[in-house]
């Protein structure tokens, strides 16, 4: 059905698809829902990977990347690699309400934050400590993808140029360390907004930045358009600006399935492996999800709540 309001999230987080419609529905913006809908994934943990406590960074510490896109001005708020704040893009929202600027990083966004009466706090919890002295135990193995076995005989850096450190990093990133939330919401007359909140990839070099803090990259949102956000492995996908691409795509007249297929295509050509899956968003409601099919990963889940189904949806897509 294509009917306006309409949210669409990455992943089965549907208390943030609820939270996201609530806020809607009392009244507020479009801009309101995304980051409301978000932050509920970042105080309840979302699978681990959004908010505090997860991805522990090779030094150990969770640093978070956020950001929120307003598609009737096509303003921009972003952090990235944003220490001690759980609430990233509530940050991401000040970046863009209270300054002239669209993105600040590490520690200057976390006095940025500080500065703007966000609470300062630890992001380490028993359980991304315990996920960091695992690591360091098993010699800085990375997660097992495309059959590259690490040589435990290496150490966990520093990094030096060609080590074999770095091509280990390269299969950091699969599905069971990876899971965005990246939101889209479009109101009854058509304003778009969409965001994205993560800890970014497992024991990433201290420093990395994602894909989903980057406008175009993790979410784009254009209200003459519509809106699309991504997931995956944001090593790989930053270099496409997938939701950009998907948002460009429906602008010339291309539903939003083909657009996010024709995303996921456009990658695979390059990097045939890679993980990811892309949901976007037009402005007469309709809307539509791609992933990249690869060993462990053949369905992507996401989620939909419109005036149409009046409930949380939870659909699935077969990966291509
Ligand atoms: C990243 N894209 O930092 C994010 C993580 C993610 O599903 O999407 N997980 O690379």
């Amino acid at each position: 059905a294509t009917v306006l309001p309409l949210v669409i999230n990455t992943w089965p987080f549907q208390k943030a698809t609820e939270k996201a419609w609530d806020t809607l529905q009392s009244g507020s913006s479009v801009l309101d829902a995304v980051e409301k809908g978000c932050a509920l994934c970042e105080t309840e943990q979302c699978d681990g990977s959004v908010g505090y406590g997860g991805s522990p960074d090779e030094r150990g510490e969770t640093t978070l990347d956020a950001m929120v896109m307003n598609g009737d001005t096509m303003q921009v708020g972003a952090v990235a690699d944003l220490r001690r704040i759980k609430n990233a893009i509530g940050v991401a929202r000040a970046v863009m309400e209270h300054t002239r600027h669209t993105f600040l990083v590490g520690e200057s966004a976390s006095i940025f934050a500080e500065n703007m009466g966000f609470l300062a706090e630890d992001l380490t919890t028993h359980s991304s400590l315990a996920m960091h002295t695992k690591w360091l135990n098993d010699s800085c193995q990375p997660n097992f993808w495309e059959g590259v076995s690490p040589d435990p005989s290496k150490s966990c850096g520093p990094y030096k140029p060609t080590s074999v450190q770095q091509r280990w990093r390269k299969q950091i990133i699969n599905i069971h360390n990876h899971d965005t939330i990246g939101m889209i919401v479009i109101s009854k007359t058509g304003h778009v907004a969409a965001g994205t909140s993560t800890n970014g990839a497992k024991h990433k070099i201290p420093g990395r930045v994602g894909d989903s803090p980057i406008a175009g990259a993790g979410a784009y949102a254009d209200s003459t358009v519509g809106g699309a956000a991504a997931t995956g492995d944001g090593d790989v996908m930053m270099r496409f600006l997938p939701s950009y691409q998907a948002v460009e795509y429906m602008r010339i007249g291309i539903d939003p399935t083909t657009a996010c297929r024709k995303v996921i295509n456009r990658i695979k050509k390059y990097y045939p492996g890679f993980f990811g899956a892309v949901i976007c968003a037009n402005t007469t409601g309709g809307y539509g999800a791609a992933c990249n099919r690869v060993s462990g990963f053949d369905q992507f889940h996401f989620m939909v709540y419109n005036s149409a189904v009046n409930q949380p949806l939870q659909l699935a897509v077969d990966c291509i």
